[in-house]
């Protein structure tokens, strides 16, 4: 009975390959010196060209910090259908919201130690800011495709457990303009053995930050980052 066991689960072993494909970001014409050494938050990811995409997993979790006035992760990856939690792991209160693009949400103020989930349930980029301090924002990518990665700080990335075959290989980098990541993309064939991708050079030549309104539409008070609300602590 064992040895059945174990003939079935190594033909089924074969029958499901699955490769790994890593590579690395470079980034260039940056405004901010920082990009020079933090090269996180460009996401990769891949969708099969003559193969269907496999079901979104609608129960799959993901978060989002709130700590020392950041989200983190700054950028996340999710497949459409995912739930992101956001506990305040701060001993301040926080208000993250969107109305900008993407899913639009609001999670009210609350206090230290609480959480609130949103479910992602369609494709796109959202971007989320704390309706109390205005430098926290971050950044959530939806994608109908369950293989996906985001940039290390040092720029490397890797998709593993891709079914060998071809695919177009898109990315998304919070810096860069529509054409610039356009122009970047590329069709791709995995082989059993993986793929390691030569480095990709993204620019952020056209990038124009803007300042985003709180959820009201209107501008943070100068006294944003010092907030004093009921029964909060600074
Ligand atoms: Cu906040």
């Amino acid at each position: 009975m064992t040895s059945h066991w174990l003939i079935s689960f190594s033909l089924l072993a074969l029958s499901i390959q699955a490769a790994d494909i890593s590579g690395m970001v470079q980034l260039q014409d940056s405004r901010d010196q920082k990009a020079k050494k933090d090269k996180s938050g460009v996401v990769f990811w891949l969708t099969p060209i003559d193969a269907p995409l496999p079901s979104p997993l609608t129960t799959a979790k993901a978060r989002i910090i709130q700590k020392n006035k950041r989200f983190e992760p700054h950028v996340l990856a999710v497949s459409v259908g995912t739930t992101v939690d956001f506990p305040n792991l701060d001993p301040i209160f926080h208000n993250a919201f969107s109305n900008f693009d993407g899913k639009v949400f609001d999670l009210g103020l609350y206090p230290p130690g609480q959480s609130r989930a949103v479910r992602f349930d369609r494709p796109g980029i959202t971007r989320l800011f704390c309706n109390i301090h205005s430098a926290m924002s971050a950044i959530v990518v939806v994608l109908t495709t369950p293989h996906f990665a985001t940039s290390l700080a040092d720029g490397s990335w890797e998709i593993r457990g891709v079914p060998p075959g071809n695919y177009k290989l898109e990315l998304y980098h919070e810096r860069s303009t529509a054409p610039t990541l356009k122009a970047l993309e590329r069709s791709i064939r995995i082989p059993d053995s993986g793929l390691k991708i030569p480095p990709i050079t993204v620019s952020e030549s056209g990038y124009i930050p803007v300042a985003h309104p709180n959820k009201f539409g209107n501008r943070y008070p100068p006294a944003d980052s010092n907030p004093i609300y009921p029964g909060a602590k600074r």
